[in-house]
């Protein structure tokens, strides 16, 4: 058979390729670097769990919606302060559990806290998910119900900040702004 009858590719020969041709240095080479790569990433997902400190830092609980709201509601009860439009305002003492609840549209209630003071900070849901974001600053929390998230938290600046729900949840998800007072 001559080379012009190979290149035809009638269909009645078989294409000339190369895949049965011993496979190149080179390639073989980032073939294994592919491969341990991927080894590298398949533990890095375990490690990463186990080691990567990206998990909730406190405790984690399941609760029903009800017997949170009723805990919030002793929550306000124990420390309120005032009002502020409506919302109580809760200052609770340094080490506390402070409990804010989500629920369509509203965070409740407004924290007053202290700047330096350890808490740990529970969150969740009345009714669907929310999301915790406290504005100005980076920091997100998913907010599930029927479960209370303790986050241990230490502010570090003192302000004014809103939390804002960053999780669509109905017609007044935009409306849904809370406020944390945190005082020197
Ligand atoms: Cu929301």
């Amino acid at each position: 058979m001559s080379e012009s009858d190979k290149s035809m590719h009638s269909g009645l020969l078989a294409v000339e390729g190369v895949w049965w041709k011993a496979i190149p240095k080179q390639e073989k080479l980032w073939i294994t670097i592919a491969f341990i790569w991927c080894l590298i990433l398949f533990a890095m997902m375990p490690l990463w769990h186990m080691r990567g400190g990206q998990n909730p830092s406190g405790i984690r609980a399941k609760v029903t919606p009800a017997e949170y709201v009723e805990r919030v509601e002793r929550f306000v009860e124990d420390y309120k302060v005032g009002e502020d439009n409506g919302f109580p305002v809760v200052e609770p003492p340094a080490g506390a559990h402070i409990y804010l609840l989500a629920r369509m549209w509203q965070w409740y209630p407004v924290l007053k806290l202290k700047k330096n003071t350890k808490y740990i900070l529970h969150l969740s849901s009345a009714d669907i998910n929310h999301g915790f974001s406290l504005f100005p600053l980076n920091l997100n929390f998913q907010v599930v119900p029927g479960y209370d998230y303790g986050l241990k938290v230490e502010p570090n600046q003192s302000g004014d900040f809103r939390i804002i729900c960053n999780e669509f949840c109905g017609i007044g998800h935009h409306t849904m702004v809370g406020k944390v007072i945190v005082i020197d």
